[in-house]
């Protein structure tokens, strides 16, 4: 695969490569990372753009004169390489305030807070010329079922995203949302916890147009579920705003590997997916170098994201251009899915009538039937390790 560039669109969280490695049984293992310095080295790799969360640009707290700095030097860096700001979001899980939440804390005024907090952080993100704005609610959610009001949550979960897409609409930010969804991780239980949830959720919004999802690789497979065909409906809908790639080995905590270094198959047919299925967004990847790597290894694993992506898009392509998979394709039914199961004008009455479809249909026969799709399958891994 060729070096990435900017047409390839990929993006990192200021918060990926500026992860200092600290986890719940130890200490940070590498330096504070200069977001300047992060933008510097991005783009120098190949990168298109950057996201932050508030706090990762700003520390929490900062007066005016010091929050101007930081996005006085973050900007400088921006305009020097030509890196874009495609998505901003905002932290709302860090601080001891949002312990028990943001949008749906039981407590009402975190709540009001926690908004306003968005809203400052959207200002900046539409200065910036961001167009999507991610709403990840890690810590919405509860340990146990006697503290939540899963309907009152939802209730103010939905009167905030709402209040948030009427603010960027009152301001002419021409912002679009994408929520996230987790199943866990911090909260025993987390709100909103798959794409499903969040898909169901937005269409009760008064401004669900402006609203979609960002799903993540390793969060859908937390729930034990199969993240290309969540994407795959997520595309249908129209909802797929934004993504977050990564890595994640089966149900356990959240891994966030470099993208690939989970399921190789499954991203396999993710690049496919999203090169072939319509989504056009940034390629974003939300993913922690490991603890065990030094600075110089947090660049490489920055690469790795990219070249991974670009490697299996070159697969995907080969597997696609293959005369034996067309003809194994062709052979499983699989184009035949796209035709419509009733005929062009064919009425339910007419259908009831068809005594071919029912009545004399050889039951016995077409389900004797294979599918071949063991030899699909084969192909697709044969072409993912180079074997064609
Ligand atoms: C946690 C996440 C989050 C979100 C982020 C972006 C800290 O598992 O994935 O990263 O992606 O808040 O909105
Ligand atoms: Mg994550
Ligand atoms: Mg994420």
């Amino acid at each position: 695969a060729d070096k990435p560039t900017r047409e390839d669109r990929f993006s990192f969280g200021l918060w990926t490569v500026g992860w200092r490695a600290n986890d719940p049984f130890g200490d940070a293992t590498r330096a504070a990372l200069d977001p300047a310095e992060a933008v510097r080295r991005l783009s120098e790799l190949g990168a298109w753009g950057i996201t932050f969360h508030d706090d990762d640009l700003i520390p929490f707290g900062s007066d005016a004169a010091a929050r101007d700095g930081h996005i006085g030097r973050f900007k400088q860096a921006l305009e020097e390489t030509g890196l874009v700001v495609p998505m901003v979001t905002t932290n709302l899980f860090g601080h001891p305030i949002f312990k028990d939440g943001a949008l749906t804390s039981n407590d009402r005024s975190v709540r009001r807070f926690a908004l306003r907090k968005v809203m400052r952080n959207m200002d900046l993100a539409a200065e910036l010329g961001a167009s999507t704005y991610v709403l990840w609610g890690g810590r919405e959610g509860s340990e146990t079922d006697a503290a939540k009001d899963v309907a009152a949550a939802l209730d103010r979960y939905r009167e905030g995203v709402d209040t948030l897409a009427q603010y960027s609409i009152d301001q002419g930010y021409g912002l679009r949302f994408a929520i996230e969804p987790k199943p866990n991780e911090p909260r025993g239980d987390i709100l909103l916890p798959t794409i499903g949830h969040v898909l169901s959720f937005v269409s009760t919004l008064e401004h669900h147009e402006l609203v979609g999802v960002n799903p993540e690789v390793g969060h859908e497979q937390m729930a034990g579920l199969n993240f290309v065909h969540g994407i795959g409906q997520a595309l249908w809908q129209g909802k797929l705003f934004h993504i977050d790639l990564n890595g994640q080995k089966g149900p356990r905590y959240d891994q966030d590997l470099v993208f690939g270094h989970g399921d190789l198959l499954s991203a396999f047919f993710l690049v496919d997916l999203l090169e072939h299925g319509g989504y056009d967004g940034p390629r974003h990847f939300d993913y922690k170098p490991l603890r065990t790597e030094d600075t110089d290894g947090v660049w490489a694993s920055a690469a790795a994201n990219m070249r991974t992506y670009l490697l299996l898009k070159e697969r995907a392509a080969a597997f696609r251009a293959d005369p034996e998979v067309q003809a194994a394709l062709e052979a499983s039914r699989v184009p035949e899915l796209s035709q419509p199961t009733l005929a062009p004008g064919e009425s339910v009455a007419a259908f009831r009538a068809d005594r071919t479809a029912f009545e004399d249909f050889d039951v016995e026969a077409v389900a004797r039937r294979g599918y071949g799709y063991v030899d699909l399958a084969q192909l697709a891994l044969e072409h993912l390790v180079g074997a064609r």
